[in-house]
C-alpha cells in the first residue's frame, strides 16, 4: 500500500513538473519570420515572443521522422498543419491580442508557446 502511494507521488510529482514547472530554455524573439526545427522531440525555438498585431511566419522544418511529429496544432487559433519532413512548411500567425499561444503536436509530445506581448515590440 505503502509503495503504490509513493509511486502515485512520484507521478504527481512528474506531472506537475512536467505541466507547471518546466519551462524549456530556448526563447526567440520573433520579428516577421521564424524557422523552428522539430527534432527530438522538441520544438527549437519552443518559445517565441512576438509584438502584438503583428503577422509573423513560422518555418516548421520537421527532422522527426517519427508520427509523433506530423501535425503542428494552434489549438486557440484554429491552425492544424501536417508537416512533411525534411521540408520547410510555413505557417502563418494572423495578428494577436496580448496573452499565450500554445502550440503542440497531436500528441502534446512535442510543445510550444507563442508569447505576445508589447515589450517585445
Ligand atoms: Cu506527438
Amino acid at each position: 500500500m505503502l509503495l503504490v502511494n509513493l509511486a502515485g507521488l512520484a507521478l504527481i510529482a512528474l506531472i506537475v513538473w512536467w505541466f507547471w514547472l518546466y519551462r524549456p530554455p530556448e526563447a526567440a524573439l520573433a520579428d516577421e519570420a521564424v524557422e523552428i526545427t522539430v527534432e527530438n522531440g522538441v520544438y527549437q525555438p519552443a518559445r517565441l515572443r512576438v509584438a502584438p498585431q503583428k503577422t509573423v511566419t513560422l518555418r516548421f522544418l520537421r527532422k522527426d521522422e517519427s508520427p509523433c511529429a506530423e501535425t503542428v496544432i494552434f489549438p486557440d487559433l484554429d491552425i492544424s498543419t501536417s508537416l512533411p519532413v525534411g521540408k520547410p512548411t510555413t505557417v502563418q500567425l494572423p495578428p494577436l491580442e496580448p496573452g499565450e499561444y500554445t502550440f503542440h503536436c497531436q500528441m502534446q509530445m512535442y510543445r510550444g508557446v507563442v508569447k505576445v506581448d508589447s515589450e517585445s515590440g
